[in-house]
């Protein structure tokens, strides 16, 4: 069996982020990790390109969008959604989560859903705490998993070498001098 892995070495990757404004409290934490996240694996800030929209209703058209310009690697979507005492809270989060995971499909570009849903306040400080569940550490992680491994998978497509991790440039240029060798 030959198992494929993605890797956290995210030297040369590019990213977007998506960010709701809405909930800022906790979505700029979210944010704020993410990107120590992605700097801490190698990201160069430059390499970093970050959209904020009102809320996680407006998250799946952004990131689609950025998805679409094939110029990121990755995108990641932060957003808090926090229960309140009306039906607001399911008709938000199953379109942001079913939006999001659209977007990864029509776009073909890993899409990451860091978007909490809480029933309270209290529970999205926490996962937004990077000492505590650190939701947006993880979500820069889960972006480097998912952008290495693709991009594993697509070793032979027609790829841009300037879009190209060092890694696979290195690769690609090693297997064909043995098949000229
Ligand atoms: N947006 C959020 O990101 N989180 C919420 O908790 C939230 N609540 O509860 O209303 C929320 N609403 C705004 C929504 O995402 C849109 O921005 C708004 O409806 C305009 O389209």
């Amino acid at each position: 069996m030959k198992l494929r892995k993605g890797s956290h070495d995210a030297t040369g990757l590019r990213f977007g982020i998506v960010v709701a404004r809405f909930n800022k409290f906790v979505t700029s934490k979210l944010l704020s990790s993410c990107v120590d996240g992605l700097t801490n694996h190698g990201v160069k800030p430059d390499d970093i390109e970050a959209v904020r929209v009102p809320g996680a209703f407006e998250i799946p058209l952004v990131a689609r969008t950025m998805a679409q310009t094939k110029r990121f690697d990755a995108i990641i979507c932060l957003g808090a959604i926090i229960q309140g005492d009306t039906p607001h809270f399911d008709y938000i989060s199953a379109e942001a989560s079913r939006g999001i995971g659209q977007a990864a499909l029509d776009a073909d570009v890993p899409i990451i859903f860091g978007v909490l849903t809480t029933h309270t306040i209290a529970q999205a400080i926490e996962r937004s705490d990077p000492s505590k569940f650190n939701r947006g550490g993880e979500a820069a992680k889960s972006a480097i998993e998912m952008a290495t491994v693709m991009r594993l998978l697509r070793v032979g497509e027609e790829t841009p070498p300037s879009a190209e991790a060092p890694r696979v440039r290195k690769a690609k240029k090693r297997a064909s001098r043995k098949r000229k060798a």
